[in-house]
């Protein structure tokens, strides 16, 4: 029995985010302040807060090399994310800030992302990506809230680890890239 248990792969929980820094960080996390008194339901703790880049699920941990050569390959630029609209979800029951205005440099980091993931034999959502930071959780939603927007100087993309224990998901950043300054945009 032990024997099996040590030949079973080792699945990880992985996905690809933007990672705050302490200030958009404390920025974001008053921003679920501000939405759970609006709308209720479960605020999310500051340290959980990012924006999925790309979902991979359960991932065999010998295919860890070949996603990090993948995020490798990726060149994209940095940029800066306005998040200045709050949301809510249905069917999930998720109240989120996203984005009015998309960066043309966000889209091109995910595109460039799933492009490596796919030719690499990774899942790859077909939806079209929503970026969002999810605040709250099992939230009834309510009225639209006008808000005040959290300026987020993007510069990096990290993968992270999720570990669900007794008191929800934990996420642990295990790799970074940076973003650079130069890269020549795609032509469309
Ligand atoms: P969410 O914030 O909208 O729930 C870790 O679970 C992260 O991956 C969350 O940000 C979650 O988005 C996102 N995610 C995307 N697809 C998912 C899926 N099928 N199951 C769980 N999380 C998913």
């Amino acid at each position: 029995m032990a024997e099996a248990e040590a030949a079973r792969p080792e699945n990880l929980r992985l996905f690809f985010a933007l990672w705050p820094d302490d200030v958009t960080r404390g920025a974001l996390h008053r921003s679920g302040k501000w939405l759970h008194r609006h709308w209720g339901g479960r605020r999310m703790r500051a340290d959980t807060l990012h924006i999925t880049l790309a979902f991979l699920g359960a991932t065999p941990a010998g295919r860890l090399d070949a996603l990090i050569a993948c995020a490798g390959a990726v060149e994209a630029n940095s940029y800066e994310l306005t998040l200045d609209q709050a949301g809510y979800w249905r069917h999930n029951r998720i109240g989120w800030l996203g984005v009015q205005r998309m960066p043309p440099q966000h889209i091109e980091l995910v595109e460039k992302l799933n492009v490596r993931l796919q030719a690499a034999g990774f899942p790859v959502e077909p939806r079209p990506h929503v970026p969002h930071v999810t605040l709250l959780r099992n939230t009834p939603g309510g009225d639209i809230p006008e808000c005040r927007p959290v300026s987020w100087p993007v510069g990096e993309f990290v993968l992270v680890k999720s570990v669900t224990g007794p008191n929800g998901a934990h996420y642990a950043v295990i790799r970074r890239w940076p973003l650079e300054t130069d890269i020549a945009p795609t032509a469309a």
